[in-house]
């Protein structure tokens, strides 16, 4: 195919928090994108994007981009604001950070998170900055900490499964996790596989359009898995379905593990979980089959309760069991981001931290920033820099959140491309470019390739990449190391660490020739085929010792909800209903919330019920209704399917995550939601909720 003079084509990477990072192929005439494209020739990718990045020039050139640099006019979080220059906007930011950093730099705290995955615009010159300045530490845990944590203590990385193999996967079953909503192109691969006969099962208290599609779906009460694991495991052992041979060469403490699933029948998993005890035993039998390997797929929704850490370990020991690991096409995938020799020293530079006796490095839990923006007093936090993020619509219990950004001294700058609802509490508000309009690197956590991203255009308006950002921000706090002054290619050359046996191979002149690189593994790929998992035992450990040195319990085990209708009655008494609020598969987080064509594609802030549970309530399909506890309350509309329930009895889901001012009256789901944490690594538990829910008044 010719391409005219004035056509380019461009390689791009979808730069949003969703582990398919697809390829894209930008067509680009006289300066303006016209075409936004699927890469053809990259794996995962083939050519086809999600409906909401197939629509990119619309999130590009939208009329909502910020194009110029602001100051407050209005009170706090009323969102007026006025036009000055990058001059003013950056001395202003500078001389106050300076200001307080005199006194103490760990009142200046950063929050990002993951609005571009790309690793130079992600987590790199921010990084260093906010090091060299001394400011607080954001423990980044809001999405995946807790279940990476468990997974790890079992298998001692993220590691897993190829995703390219669940095509000839032979029984798969998909836990906490919505392929068809947020890793479309996994869900292509188990089409395929679908298609050769094999079975999908499906677990998740929510009908999801994944369930839908699946050939069985369980549906268990939120914040439970571990005890349904448990329960399998419970059945393997007690029926021979395990590979006694794996479990001997490649596992630790399979007695102590025996010992402990003793006492998980499937009778007590079935009470805590709301299932029945045969299909728990169905299950396990389907499961255990040696001449079928499965393939599980299991993801963050079951990650977001109290035992998300216990859950995910808990579910990471069925391939050892069963000696699944052996094939590539069986085993357990949750990401591949462990795959990757990501230098992150050279990226972020830690070592640039001061360490100043008088001010001890201070963290801060994102999942609670809340509660930190009002409550942390040792210092207080006086300044925030938010950029990648949206914490007013999506960190838990908004109404602390709000209250925390809505302080009149603490100073608020927000680096966007929208007028977010965090972006409404900026005191200065700064323009970010677009994936088109800057340069960037790009690993994944759902394929092992390496990808360039290459701009396509120029920034709109006065808009400009984080790196630029924190390189000028460096230079007027007098910040003269040379990494200050790297340019983003620069960063980019860095991101691997070139001794690493899996990243060793990427080289920038073939990526940048041909877009992308696969990482150094092989095609089938079974990493723990013959054992070799990184565990401080070199075993995948059911019995874990790093967890009994931490005054953790060493074997797998259930730890109930914080607010489940089991573990805390007295609170289910007054709001009966387990609450999830999982993505819908029109916005990405709080991305592409505030466009037109996607907020008519969801329509309306919906809550899905069981009709037995409108019934009792005497609450109409259609109605709008009030959905509260004790931290807050919004509104939304009643679906209800009598036939096919989007919900099993006892549980509400909410598709999220709206922009708060755009939902009709000004809350999310998050103003229910709650800020206390999971079990391991400070993960938030949004799923982890009690709810009530009656008609809205007139
Ligand atoms: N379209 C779209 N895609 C996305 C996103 C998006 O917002 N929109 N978000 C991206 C991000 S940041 C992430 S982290 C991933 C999230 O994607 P996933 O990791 O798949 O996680 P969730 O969508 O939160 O939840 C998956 C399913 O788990 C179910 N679930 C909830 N609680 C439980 C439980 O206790 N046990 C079990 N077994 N299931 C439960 C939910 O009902 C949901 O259907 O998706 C990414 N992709
Ligand atoms: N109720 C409920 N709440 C949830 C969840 C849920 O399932 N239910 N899911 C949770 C999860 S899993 C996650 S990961 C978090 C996600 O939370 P966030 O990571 O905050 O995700 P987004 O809402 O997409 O906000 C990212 C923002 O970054 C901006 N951005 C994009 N690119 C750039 C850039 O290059 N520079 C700058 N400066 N900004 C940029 C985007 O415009 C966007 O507004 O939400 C959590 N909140
Ligand atoms: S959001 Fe996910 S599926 Fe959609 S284009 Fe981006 S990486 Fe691909
Ligand atoms: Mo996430």
């Amino acid at each position: 195919m010719s391409v005219p003079a004035s056509r380019q084509i461009v390689r791009a990477v979808c730069p949003h928090d969703c582990p398919d990072t697809c390829a894209m192929q930008i067509s680009v005439e006289d300066g303006r994108a016209i075409r936004v494209q699927g890469a053809p020739d990259v794996p995962i990718t083939r050519g086809t994007l999600c409906s909401k990045v197939a629509h990119y020039l619309e999130r590009t050139y939208s009329d909502q981009r910020l194009l110029y640099p602001m100051r407050r006019v209005g009170a706090k979080g009323e969102g007026r604001f006025e036009r000055i220059s990058w001059e003013q906007a950056l001395d202003t930011i500078a001389e106050r950070f300076r200001s307080i950093a005199s006194t103490d730099p760990r009142s200046i705290l950063p929050y990002s998170y993951a609005g571009t995955m790309g690793l130079v615009q992600g987590s790199s010159m921010d990084r260093r900055f906010f090091h060299r300045l001394g400011a607080s530490f954001l423990d980044r845990t809001i999405c995946a900490e807790a279940g990476a944590v468990g997974y790890k203590a079992t298998i001692g990385t993220t590691q897993g499964i190829d995703p390219e193999a669940f095509a000839s996967a032979r029984y798969i079953l998909i836990w906490g996790a919505n392929p068809v909503v947020s890793n479309l192109h996994l869900w292509a691969r188990i089409v395929e596989a679908k298609r050769h006969g094999t079975r999908v099962v499906c677990i998740d208290p929510v009908r999801s359009l994944t369930a839908e599609k699946s050939d069985w779906h369980l549906a268990p009460l939120p914040g439970t898995d571990a005890a349904l694991a448990l329960a399998i495991m419970h059945v393997l052992i007690r029926d021979g379905l395990c590979d006694e041979d794996y479990i001997a060469r490649y596992t630790t403490g399979f007695a102590a593990l025996k010992r402990r699933v003793a006492e998980w029948t499937p009778t007590r998993a079935a009470a805590e979980t709301g299932l029945a005890a045969a299909d728990i035993e169905q299950l396990a039998h389907e499961y255990g089959q040696e001449d079928r390997p499965a393939a599980i797929r299991v993801n963050y929704g079951l990650n977001r309760c109290a035992g998300g850490g216990a859950a995910m370990r808990a579910i990471a020991c069925l391939p050892a069991l069963t000696g699944h690991w052996r094939w590539p096409h069986g085993g357990i995938l949750l990401s591949t981001s462990g795959t990757y020799g990501t230098d992150s020293h050279a990226l972020e530079r830690p070592d640039l931290y001061p360490y100043d006796e008088r001010f001890p490095p201070r963290h801060i839990n994102m999942s609670t920033i809340g509660d930190a923006l009002l409550e942390a007093d040792d210092p207080a936090i006086r300044a925030i820099m938010v950029y990648n993020a949206n914490p007013v619509a999506v960190a838990p219990d908004s109404n602390r959140v709000r209250a925390g950004f809505a302080r009149e001294d603490l100073f608020c700058v927000v680096h966007e491309l929208f007028q977010t609802d965090t972006a409404d509490y900026a005191d200065i508000l700064l323009p970010a470019t677009s994936q088109l309009e800057h340069w960037d690197i790009h690993k994944s956590y759902g394929h092992l390739n390496v990808m360039v991203n290459e701009p396509a255009i120029a920034p709109l308006g006065e808009a400009r990449p984080n790196t630029w950002v924190f390189r000028e921000l460096a230079q007027r706090m007098g910040f003269t190391e040379a990494c200050f002054a790297e340019s983003d290619e620069a960063i980019g050359a860095q991101a691997f660490r070139p001794d690493h046996p899996k990243s060793g191979n990427i080289r920038m002149d073939t990526l940048r020739r041909q877009g992308w690189q696969r990482l150094n593994v092989p095609t089938p790929y079974a990493p723990f085929a013959a054992g070799g998992f990184p565990t401080p035992s070199g075993k995948c450990e059911f019995y874990s010792p790093s967890l009994a040195q931490q005054g953790q319990d060493p074997l797998p085990h259930y730890v109930p909800p914080h607010e489940g209708p089991h573990s805390n009655p007295e609170l289910a008494a007054k709001y009966p209903l387990a609450f999830v609020s999982p993505p819908s598969r029109h916005f990405l987080n709080s991305s592409f919330a505030n466009l037109p064509r996607f907020v008519q594609a969801e329509g309306k802030p919906w809550l899905d019920m069981h009709p037995q549970d409108a019934a009792t309530r005497g609450l109409q399909d259609g109605a709008r209704v009030r959905i509260f506890n004790a931290r807050g309350a919004f509104h939304a509309w009643l679906r209800i399917h009598p036939d096919t329930p989007g919900v099993r009895q006892g549980v509400v889901s909410a598709p999220s995550i709206w922009w708060q001012k755009l939902s009709g009256d000004g809350c999310n789901a998050n103003a229910v939601t709650s800020q206390a944490l999971a079990d391991m690594g400070g993960g938030a538990t949004f799923y982890d909720c009690l709810v009530e829910v009656v008609a809205a008044a007139e």
